[in-house]
This record gives C-alpha cells, structure tokens and sequence, in this order.
C-alpha cells in the first residue's frame, strides 16, 4: 500500500515519492497515517526509535505514567477502539500505553509506512516544484508534497551537562532514555536530579528497590495525590454506554478532559475559610487535578492559588515526619504556575529511612566525580544516577531538523528568538509543512490525543482540500501569523503561568529565549480553527 509510490507532480516531471512524509511515530504520527490513508494519500513515516510510541517509547524509567486518565487518553477516532480497548488502570502505566499503541499499529496495519531507526536530518522546499525534500541518517531522499513533523512537544531531552560526569565509575540513565532491559536498582546506592513529574513518579519506585536513595532538589515542587488503581468497571461501562457524548463534553472543557469549571461554583473568598478547607480536603481525597478547580477563580487569581498553595504546603508538613525535610519540600512558589504532579506516594517516601533528600537549592549540583555527587560542599557516592531533568521541550525537536523553506530560510534561525506559527500548525515562508501540536497550539495544555487527533483531521481536511480545488501548495500569511503570535502571547499573560519559571516558557534550557510556548484555551482554540477552516481557511494562502 505504501510501497514507493512514484507519481508525476502538478509541476511538470517532478518526481514524488509520497503525498506526504510524517516524522515521528507517537500518537500523533500513528494517527496520521491512519488519517491520510483513509483520506487517499500515500504515505511514509520515519521514526528514530527502533519501534513505535513516541513519549511511551523512550520513557520507560520506573514508575512511567500519564497523568490524564486512560479513559480520556486514548484515541477516539474509533468506535470499535475505544470499545474493545480495556484499560487496566485509572491512569495507564508507560507499557500498557506502548501496549496500546501497538495494538493500533496492528489493528489499522500501520506499520507498513513506518521506517524505524531513521532520523530525518534535514527536510529542504523546493520552490518550483513546490515539494519537500527529506533527507535522512539512513540514506534516505523522499520527495513529497507535504511534510508532517509530528515530533512532540516532549521529545529532546535535556542533556545533563554536569562538570565531571564523563569520570563517574558508576552507571548513569536519563529518564526518557531508559534502557529497555530492566534497572536493578537492588542493594544499590542512588541519585536522582529532577523533581518534577517525572521525578516525582520515579522516586517512589526507586525508593522500593534501592539499597538507599538521595534526592538532589533544586525546586520543590507541589504534587497531589492521583489516586491511581485498578479501573473502575462499573465506571469504565458507563463511559463506554455513551463514549460518543463523553468524549464530546469533554472536547469543550479547559483541557479537553473531564475536569470541569462550574461557573456558577462560588468565588474563593466569597466562602468561609472552614468551607474552604473542607472544598480543599475533598480535592486531595478525590486525587487529580482537582484543584484547579476547586472554584471559578482558583486558576486565575492569585490570591486565590495562594490560598491552594498553602494548604498543600500544610499536607507536606502534616506527611514528612522529619521538620527539616519537610520544610524544603515545602514549595516556594504558587501551585498554578508550574505544570502540577500527580504522585502516588511522593511525599510519605521521604519517611523511609533509605531516603534523604539533599536540598540543592542555594548551589545547585555543584560537579559529578568519580564516586558521585558533590553538592553544598561534600561528595555524596553513589552507584547509580538517574537524571530527571526534562527537556528541550516544543522547538527542541523541530529545531534538531534542518528545515529550510522559500528562500532557504531555516526554521531554526527563523525562530531564534523563538516560535512564530499560526494556530501551531504552520509557518509562514515554509509551505506544505505541519506541525501536529506545534508551538503556539495548546498542546500539552489540552488532553494530548484529543489536540492531536483535531490537528491531525485539520490537517487531513486542508489536503483533502486542496486536491479538490487542484491547489499544490499551502502557506500562511505572515500578518495571520504575526497576529497569533500575539495571541498566544496575551492568552499567557491572563493566566499566573508567568508567575514564574517552567518549561512552558523555555526557562529550564540555559540561552533559550523566554517565551510561553503553548496557547493557553483550548476551547477557544477550537473555535478560533473552525472559524479559520469555514471563513475558506482564513490565513491560509493556496496556490
Ligand atoms: P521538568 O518538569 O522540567 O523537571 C525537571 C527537574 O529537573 C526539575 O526539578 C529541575 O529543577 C531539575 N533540574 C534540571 N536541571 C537541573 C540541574 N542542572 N540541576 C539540578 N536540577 C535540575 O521535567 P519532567 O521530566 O519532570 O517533566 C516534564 C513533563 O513531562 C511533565 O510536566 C509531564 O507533562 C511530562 P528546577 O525546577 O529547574 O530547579
């Protein structure tokens, strides 16, 4: 079906390969050669990994979770998907996601697009034939009409860069470059750098194996109970009775999830402060993501998060029996202005008495030596390292490519003072080319599958589009883009993520640019697209 498949272009005798070429095989790759398969376009996917999964893929680290439950967090495109999948737990483990995705690679017979272990090192448009031209480290030239870099928002780790690291003797791992043979963890002496989600979901695993484990902590971070378990099948067949009508309420919330803000819920201080405990309490008993909306206001006002903040910051002190430690866990900042964790267990680790936690926070991590970490002055020896440090995340990727548009115009030096998209999809002097999920969407500030399942249809629709009306090629203009651009800006500052710093705006990459990434309102969002799509793809040129 996705042999090579040789076809005379519009323009004269260019030659090209495929209708498309998609790089990266997590879910918004997979289900892009799903879409255009069914749509009638010919398809070829180059994934780095020896396998498919993307995020699930590479992070295998003990503990490896999502934090959107699986119901939600799953593809919908499918009746009979979403029907005969079952889902073991309320929030699915990294190897039943991979499972998953394995089970829709083989369902929908994905695989014959995919090429595995092949990075695409550059990927050039060529003006007059209006194609792109993809390179990779296989050997590989592709010629295609369109170019669809479903690269993920998460997907360039942030290398640890620690003085001295070359001379550690023991053995070292970076979370989302985990070996897929097991860790053994067994009698062993630990450290792990990183406390954010996935530190925060590694810990306590690691804690259970190893013969002692030292947390180096920079940032305490705010992390609330998940309440994961087994799925609840008296739940599970209620959704499944309706999944259609689940699945379309959800579509307009917040984040594209069943978490809900009741607009006619009370403000935070227009209720009592013992009605506010009690609000608070029920969160962190029905675990998730509860808090942001615990009231209308708790996302937005700041006074109100400081409210969420110090309750949670009082559950540190109530859980950790050691003052001194708890007191370090205790976040400095406000809970809504980083990504919040979900934990099973997190805090009551550190009452194990094989866990210390090493507050990093005035220096840092000072050097690795031979023997281990130095940090506040002493040399702490270890036998292992794992690195928690997360990523170069949105443009990391998309920046490791060497893409080229009109003019020769690369994209990298084109955002160098960071991303310039419209609605993340496109950008303006590289036509034919999207991004699934790409900076300036909302991405990870939606429900991933549901963002790009949408952005994957749009894009399926825009092609399906043109060759109706017999266009080669798609651009944006640059006044759509430099209005969005504003946009995503503006949709940040009416929120407290700029309250201080995080991975949204680039600030854990040392020399990125500052700047908050992802458009922050996904139902508005949606709307701002279909209003695009039926005002005949406002801000889209075709030609
Ligand atoms: P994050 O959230 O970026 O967390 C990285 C952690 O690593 C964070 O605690 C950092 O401390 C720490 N870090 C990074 N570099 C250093 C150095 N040089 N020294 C000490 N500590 C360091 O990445 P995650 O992988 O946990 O999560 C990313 C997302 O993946 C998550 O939100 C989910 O959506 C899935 P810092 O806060 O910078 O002081």
């Amino acid at each position: 079906m996705d042999e090579h498949n040789p076809k005379r272009g519009g323009a004269e005798t260019a030659r090209v390969d495929y209708d498309a070429v998609v790089v990266g095989a997590g879910f918004g790759g997979l289900y892009a050669v799903y879409k255009l398969r069914e749509l009638g376009f010919s398809v070829r996917l180059f994934e780095r990994g020896s396998d498919i999964g993307g995020t699930w893929y590479w992070n295998r680290y003990p503990g490896a979770r999502c934090d959107a439950p699986s119901l939600q967090y799953s593809y919908e495109f499918s009746d009979e998907l979403q029907q005969e999948w079952e889902w073991s737990e309320t929030y699915a483990s990294q190897s039943e996601i991979l499972a998953y995705l394995n089970h829709v690679a083989e369902r929908f017979e994905l695989r014959s697009a995919m090429q595995f272990e092949t990075t695409v090192t550059s990927a050039t448009f060529d003006e007059q034939s209006t194609l792109w031209r993809v390179n990779t480290d296989s050997g590989d030239q592709v010629v295609s009409r369109f170019c669809i870099l479903a690269t993920g928002c998460l997907s360039t780790m942030k290398t640890p860069d620690f003085p001295g690291l070359e001379h550690f003797e023991g053995e070292w791992f970076h979370t989302s470059n985990w070996p897929h043979e097991p860790v053994d963890f067994q009698g062993k002496r630990v450290g792990i750098i990183g406390t954010g989600s996935t530190g925060i979901q590694a810990i306590p695993v690691i804690a259970q194996s190893a013969a002692h484990l030292k947390v180096f902590q920079r940032t305490a971070q705010f992390s609330t109970p998940a309440r994961n378990g087994p799925m609840d099948k008296a739940y599970e067949a209620n959704i499944k009775a309706d999944y259609a009508g689940f699945r379309a309420r959800n579509y307009r919330q917040p984040v594209a999830m069943d978490i809900v803000i009741d607009r006619a819920a009370p403000k935070t201080f227009e209720v009592s402060e013992a009605e506010r405990i009690r609000i608070y309490e029920q969160c962190w008993t029905n675990g998730g993501l509860s808090y942001s909306t615990a009231f209308r206001d708790s996302s937005i006002n700041r006074a109100a998060n400081e409210d969420i903040s110090d309750f949670i910051r009082r559950k540190i002190a109530e859980i950790v029996h050691d003052p001194a430690t708890a007191s370090a866990l205790q976040p400095k900042h406000i809970y809504a202005c980083k990504r919040p964790c979900l934990d099973t267990n997190y805090f009551e680790t550190y009452n194990r008495p094989n866990v210390t936690l090493v507050d990093v926070s005035k220096h840092g991590v000072e050097s690795i030596s031979a023997k281990g970490i130095i940090a506040n002055g002493e040399e702490h020896e270890l036998d292992c390292i794992v690195f928690a440090t997360g990523f170069d995340a949105f443009t990391g990727s998309l920046n490791q490519i060497d893409i080229r548009g009109k003019g020769g115009l690369v994209l990298s030096q084109k955002w160098a003072a960071g991303p310039r998209t419209y609605l993340g999809l496109c950008s303006a002097e590289f036509p034919n080319l999207f991004m699934v999920t790409g900076p300036g969407s909302p991405s990870v500030l939606a429900n991933m599958v549901v963002a790009i399942e949408q952005h994957v249809n749009l894009i399926g629709e825009c092609l399906a589009h043109m060759r109706e009306h017999g266009y080669q090629s798609v651009e944006v203009a640059t006044e759509a883009e430099d209005d969005w651009v504003e946009q995503v800006r503006q949709a940040a500052d009416r929120t407290l993520f700029t309250a201080c710093d995080n991975w949204y705006q680039g600030t854990n990459i040392p020399g990125k640019p500052r700047g908050f990434v992802p458009y922050v309102d996904w139902p508005g969002y949606v709307g701002i697209c279909e209003a695009a799509v039926n005002n005949a793809y406002r801000g889209f040129v075709f030609s």
